[in-house]
């Protein structure tokens, strides 16, 4: 079949002929339920067995600006295949995959709907306990076992290979590490922070930072990355975590991803401005956020840790020192990279849930101010940090 988006009737004419998923004469049910920026997103069910699938469809452009933004269908290939690949080195931590067509672009896989996209149960200020554990886990064991330092090295260049991902890295690197900085038509810039939008287009010590950052994701290739490691790319209960989504990913530098659950968290954290209204029940909910922002590095540093102390493949990289050489660096990338996160989503192109949807301007423009401040901090602390307990006071001076 030749790639045309589906309706929402060929989407089921497409599940009723999957091997094994659902009985032949099966009332199934359709919805498209893609709330992203990229894709179309069907929940198919049969309400008699109780069945269900996700089938997630590229479009040849992006969805959240339309016809006019071109972009590779190739996504689909990259995104199954490291699903596939997460879920052998994280199992449990991802959607299952069940198939892949790469005519129709196209990966049919476990269905989540007992889970909820994170950035809304954050927004609605649920605890979830066992995250740190589970993200630190997905981090530690993906970072790790496709870097140099866990996986064969010569193997390793045939996989840069395999995720080489122009059109997406592309995005990123103009959304995340250029158009904040200037004078984009990209940029998205609520009326009311104007001024402090501008201030980030002549700020040198802040852009110098940006450069460095943003050559470090052009030309690091340290471990296959998930690439947009959001909130929104993860589905979660109190008791599981699921990542969905790596369509941008590529092999970078690991910070990235550890930056962008870091990001995601103090972009919450900002965002509650808007939604607890109590000063207590604020304090309280943003106390659990900057723990949790704390658990998931300390988590992934020992995690991390302890891999490198088990499974290290590179022997030269036993060298006394190196170890500490490499995790502090991996905490100063993973700093700044939060920090762009964050910017990124006030004055650039796509924005999130938890600020955007503050329906008043004063409070939103609160909210955005407190995220740019840490996200700009935290640039500007990325190459002289020592230890994540900075991140955490940056935040709590803000609000
Ligand atoms: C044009 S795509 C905009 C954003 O959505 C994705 O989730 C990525 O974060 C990307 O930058
Ligand atoms: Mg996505």
């Amino acid at each position: 079949m030749s790639y045309h988006p589906l309706t929402e009737e060929q989407a089921i004419a497409y599940a009723r002929g999957l091997e094994n998923v659902f009985a032949a004469n099966a009332e199934l049910q359709s919805r498209e339920i893609g709330d992203g920026n990229l894709n179309l997103v069907f929940h198919i069910s049969d309400p008699a067995s109780g069945k269900s699938i996700i089938m997630k469809q590229a479009l040849p452009y992006a969805k959240v600006v339309g016809e006019s933004w071109p972009l590779t269908l190739d996504r689909a290939r990259i995104e199954s295949e490291a699903l596939i690949i997460e879920e052998s080195l994280a199992p449990g931590l991802v959607p299952h995959v069940y198939k892949y067509d790469a005519e129709l672009a196209l990966t049919v896989m476990e269905d989540l709907s007992d889970h909820v996209i994170m950035r809304r149960g954050l927004i609605e200020g649920n605890k979830y306990p066992l995250f740190a554990g589970h993200i630190s886990e997905f981090m530690a064991n993906t970072l790790f076992f496709t870097s140099d330092l866990g996986m064969n090295q010569q193997q390793k260049k045939l996989r840069v290979g395999q995720f080489i991902n122009p059109e997406l890295c592309k995005i990123t690197e103009d959304l995340i590490f250029d158009d904040p900085y200037t004078d984009s038509p990209n940029n998205n810039i609520h009326e009311l922070i104007r001024a402090d939008a501008a201030a980030l287009t002549t700020d040198t010590e802040l852009k110098l930072e940006v450069a460095l950052l943003r050559e470090k994701f052009l030309t690091q290739g340290q471990a296959l990355l998930h690439g947009d490691l959001h909130t929104g790319s993860i589905f979660i209960t109190t008791e599981s975590t699921k990542v969905i989504d790596p369509e941008f990913a590529y092999y970078g530098p690991m910070g990235f991803d550890i930056g962008a659950v870091i990001a995601n968290l103090l972009l919450n954290y900002a965002g509650q401005e808007g939604w607890i209204k109590d000063e207590a029940g604020r304090a309280d909910y943003r106390a659990y956020l900057l723990d949790t922002v704390k658990d998931v590095w300390e988590q992934f540093e020992a995690k991390f840790g302890a891999l490198w102390d088990q499974h290290l493949v590179d022997r030269i990289a036993h060298t006394p020192g190196y170890k500490e050489s490499y995790m502090k660096r991996l905490l100063q990338d993973t700093i700044g990279y939060a920090g762009c996160k964050m910017v990124r989503r006030i004055v650039g192109l796509a924005h999130v849930a938890d600020i955007e949807k503050i329906s008043d301007g004063e409070t939103r423009a609160r909210a955005e101010r407190i995220a740019l401040a840490i996200g700009t901090s935290l640039i500007k602390l990325n190459r002289k940090a020592e230890s994540i307990d900075e991140v955490l006071a940056i935040a709590s001076r803000q609000v």
